[in-house]
C-alpha cells in the first residue's frame, strides 16, 4: 500500500500505554483518511450514550493521504471525537504542523483513550511516546502553552494544545495550534481537557510513503507556485476571509444583534479593506502559498487574527463595530481556546434572551467590555453566569424557557456560522442538513445562491447544489486532508485533487470515486446520530425558528418583509432527502447503506433505532 503509511498510533492515557496498530488497504481506499478515518473509528470504538466528557469517550487526529505532502495548502488535521455539545460525531479542521509531523513518524492517524492521572502532555517522535508533565502549564493559556513547548523542541515541532476553556470542560473549547489556528467547533478542545491532555508534541523523520515521491514533489512544488501566482493575480488575501464581510452587509445576509438584523450602517468599520489597513502581521498553515491569517493589534495592544467568522459573530452579532475591541475578543478566545462562532453566538443569545425577559442579568448588545468579562467567566466556568455560558446557547435556552430556544441561533446544538439566512433558502438548507451542525464547512452555497439563482426559489436545484458542495467541502477536502481555499478563493480546479491522490497512492480515481467516498462518509455520520438521538426527525434538520418567523422579518434594504417559508423549506428538505436516497426522517435506509457498503454499520445501529 503506497500513500498511507498503514498505521495508525493508539494511546491509552489511563494505562500509559500505546501501539502502533497498523490498517489494511481496504479500510484506506474505503475512508481515505481525515473526516473518513474519523467516522469510522469512532463509530466502531464508541458505546452510544457515553459520557462525551467522560474516559470513554476517544480522540482522534486524523490525516488524509496528501497532508503534509509539498501540494497546495496540505498542512491540515481533523480532530474528532463524541461531541460535549452535539452530543454526537464532531469535527474540526486546523491548520497545523502536526499534519506532516505524524505523518512522519509513521503514522496516518492517532486515537487517545482513557484519562491521565495529572495534567499531561502527549510527546510523540518516531516510534517513541513519552507521556510527560503538563502540570507547568495547567491553567495557563494556549499562546503560554505553545511558547512552553515551542521552548523545550523547537518552533519546528507539530503542537496541538488547549487553554483554560478546554481545561474547565467548557462545550465549545477548540484545540489550538501554531499562532492563529484553532479547530474542534464542536467542543473536541474541551474532549482534551476531559482526558487532562494539555497538549499533543510530535516530531517525525521518515519519509512519508509515496508511489511516486519524485513526481509528487515535482507536481506538488510547481502547483505551490501556480497557487501563489494566482493569489497574487487575484489579490484575495488582502482581505482574506474578512473580504465577505461586506458583501454580506449588502445583500442583507449579515448577523447583527443575535441575528435579528442582516445589515447595519457601521459595517464598514470592521470590514476587509479596515482589517487589511489595520495588519500587523500575515499568519497560516505549513504548506500555504497563500497564507490567510491577518493579524491587528487589540484594544489591549495584544496582536490578534481576525477572519471572517470572528468579525461576524463576536462583532456585528454582538453590535461591536470596533475592530480592536473585536480583536480583543478574538484574542480572549484563542488565548482561552474557545470557538469563536459559539462563543460569539451564545453571548449575543444571552444578550437577547435579556431583552426577551427570559433571563435577567446586565450584559446588553454593543457592552465590549462586559463581553470580555463574560469570555472569562465562561472559560473558567466561574459562578452561575459563567456555568451557564460555558455550556453553549441550547442549553442555555433550554433552561431559560419562554420560548427562548427560537432564537438561539443553533443547529443540532451547533451555533450558526456568521451568514443571516432570513430569506436565503439554500443556505438555510446547508446549516440544517450539515452533518455535525450548523458549520459553513460542509456548504456554503450562499454566494452561488445569490449570484446565480433567485432568492424565492425553494426548488430541487438548490438541494442538489448543497449536495455537489457537502461532496466537495464536507467530503473530499476534509479526507485528503487539505484546505479548501484554492479552490474557493483562487479558482484551483478540484481536478487536481485526484492528481495528487493518485500520484501518492499510485490508484487511478476521479473525482466521482471521492464522492462515492463522501456519501458513504455522509450516512455514517447520519448513523451516529441516530445512534444517539434515535427519536430523529427531520425537525433536527430545521434551521433556528426565528428565520421563519414573519415578526422578525427586516423592515427596509433587500428583504423587507420577506422571511422563510416553513412549508417550503419542508419541500426543500425533502428535495435534499430525495435526492440523497434518505426517507421522510432524513435517514438512508438499509438498500441505500448497503450500496454504500455499510451494511455492517446499518445492523450495528438497528439495536438503537429502527432503519427502513
Ligand atoms: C472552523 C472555524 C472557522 S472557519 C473560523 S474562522 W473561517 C473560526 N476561527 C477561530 C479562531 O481563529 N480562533 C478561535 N478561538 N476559534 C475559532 N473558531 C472558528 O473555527 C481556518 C481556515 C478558515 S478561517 C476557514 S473558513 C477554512 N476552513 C476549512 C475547513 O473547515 N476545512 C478545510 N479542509 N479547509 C479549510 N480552510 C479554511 O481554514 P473548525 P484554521 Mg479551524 C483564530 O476548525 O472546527 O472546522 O472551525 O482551522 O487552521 O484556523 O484555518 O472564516
Ligand atoms: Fe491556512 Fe489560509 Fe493557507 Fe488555507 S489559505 S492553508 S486556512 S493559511
Amino acid at each position: 500500500m503506497k500513500g498511507w503509511t498503514g498505521n495508525i498510533l493508539r494511546v491509552n492515557l489511563t494505562k500509559k500505554t500505546y501501539k502502533k496498530e497498523s490498517f489494511t488497504e481496504e479500510f484506506a481506499t474505503t475512508w481515505i483518511g481525515g473526516r473518513g478515518f474519523a467516522v469510522k473509528i469512532l463509530y466502531d470504538e464508541l458505546k452510544p450514550g457515553i459520557d462525551p466528557l467522560g474516559p470513554e469517550n476517544k480522540l482522534v487526529v486524523a490525516l488524509g493521504p496528501i497532508s503534509g505532502i509539498p501540494a497546495p495548502n496540505t498542512g491540515k488535521a481533523v480532530v474528532a471525537a463524541k461531541s460535549p455539545l452535539t452530543g454526537f460525531y464532531g469535527d474540526g479542521n486546523l491548520g497545523t504542523k502536526v499534519a506532516e509531523q505524524l505523518r512522519k513518524a509513521g503514522y496516518d492517524a492517532m486515537i487517545v483513550e482513557g484519562k491521565a492521572e495529572k495534567p499531561t502532555m502527549l510527546y510523540i517522535e518516531d516510534d517513541k511516546v513519552e507521556f510527560l508533565s503538563a502540570e507547568e502549564v495547567w491553567g495557563k493559556g494556549t499562546y503560554a502553552t505553545n511558547d512552553w513547548v515551542y521552548g523545550k523542541y523547537g518552533k519546528n515541532a507539530g503542537v496541538l494544545n488547549i487553554g483554560q476553556g478546554g481545561e474547565n470542560l467548557v462545550r465549545y473549547a477548540v484545540i489550538r495550534s501554531m499562532e492563529g489556528r484553532a479547530g474542534g467547533r464542536p467542543g473536541i478542545g474541551a474532549v482534551m481537557g476531559s482526558k487532562l491532555l494539555k497538549a499533543i508534541v510530535v516530531k517525525g523523520t521518515k519519509p512519508i510513503p509515496q508511489a511516486n515521491p519524485e513526481a509528487m514533489k515535482a507536481l506538488g512544488i510547481g502547483d505551490l507556485k501556480k497557487v501563489y501566482e494566482m493569489d497574487k493575480k487575484s489579490g484575495w488575501t488582502k482581505q482574506s476571509t474578512n473580504a465577505v464581510l461586506a458583501w454580506c452587509n449588502e445583500v442583507a445576509g449579515l448577523p447583527v444583534q443575535n441575528f435579528r438584523k442582516t445589515s447595519h450602517a457601521e459595517a464598514w468599520k470592521i470590514d476587509g479593506e479596515r482589517l487589511n489597513a489595520a495588519r500587523v502581521a500575515t499568519y497560516g498553515c505549513p504548506n500555504c502559498t497563500m497564507k490567510c491569517g491577518i493579524t491587528i493589534h487589540d484594544k489591549e495592544g495584544r496582536e490578534s487574527e481576525l477572519d471572517y467568522e470572528n468579525v461576524g459573530l463576536l462583532g456585528s452579532n454582538l453590535n461591536i463595530f470596533d475592530l480592536n475591541q473585536v480583536g480583543s475578543l478574538n484574542y480572549l478566545c484563542d488565548e482561552y481556546g474557545l470557538d469563536t462562532m459559539s462563543a460569539g453566538c451564545t453571548l449575543s443569545f444571552y444578550a437577547d434572551a435579556i431583552e426577551h425577559g427570559a433571563t435577567t442579568g446586565d450584559f446588553k448588545f454593543g457592552d465590549a467590555e462586559r463581553a470580555k468579562e463574560l469570555l472569562r467567566l465562561a472559560a473558567h466556568r466561574e459562578g452561575k453566569v459563567g456555568n451557564l455560558l460555558a455550556e453553549g446557547s441550547l442549553r442555555m435556552a433550554r433552561e431559560f424557557g419562554h420560548n427562548s430556544e427560537a432564537y438561539a441561533m443553533q443547529v443540532k446544538g451547533l451555533e450558526v456560522a456568521a451568514y443571516n439566512c432570513k430569506f436565503i433558502p439554500g443556505q438555510a438548507l446547508s446549516f440544517g442538513v450539515a452533518a455535525i451542525g450548523a458549520h459553513h464547512r460542509e456548504a456554503w452555497i450562499i454566494s452561488f445562491e445569490l449570484k446565480n439563482t433567485t432568492r424565492e426559489s425553494f426548488g430541487p436545484e438548490k438541494a442538489a447544489k448543497v449536495i455537489e458542495l457537502q461532496r466537495i467541502r464536507g467530503g473530499m477536502f476534509e479526507t485528503l486532508v487539505a484546505c479548501r481555499f484554492p479552490w474557493i478563493e483562487e479558482g484551483w480546479s478540484l481536478e487536481n485533487y485526484p492528481k495528487y491522490f493518485n500520484t501518492v497512492t499510485g490508484l487511478n480515481w476521479t473525482l466521482d470515486d471521492m464522492w462515492k467516498v463522501a456519501d458513504r462518509i455522509y450516512a455514517m455520520i447520519k448513523l451516529h446520530y441516530i445512534r444517539e438521538f434515535p427519536e430523529a426527525t427531520r425537525k433536527g434538520d430545521y434551521p433556528p425558528a426565528v428565520w421563519f418567523d414573519q415578526s422578525n422579518a427586516d423592515t427596509e434594504g433587500p428583504i423587507a418583509g420577506k422571511c422563510l417559508d416553513i412549508a417550503k423549506y419542508d419541500q426543500l428538505l425533502q428535495h435534499y432527502y430525495d435526492q440523497r436516497g434518505y426517507d421522510e426522517r432524513g435517514i438512508p435506509p438499509k438498500s441505500l447503506l448497503g450500496k454504500l457498503g455499510l451494511s455492517k454499520e446499518a445492523a450495528a445501529a438497528e439495536k438503537y433505532a429502527k432503519l427502513n
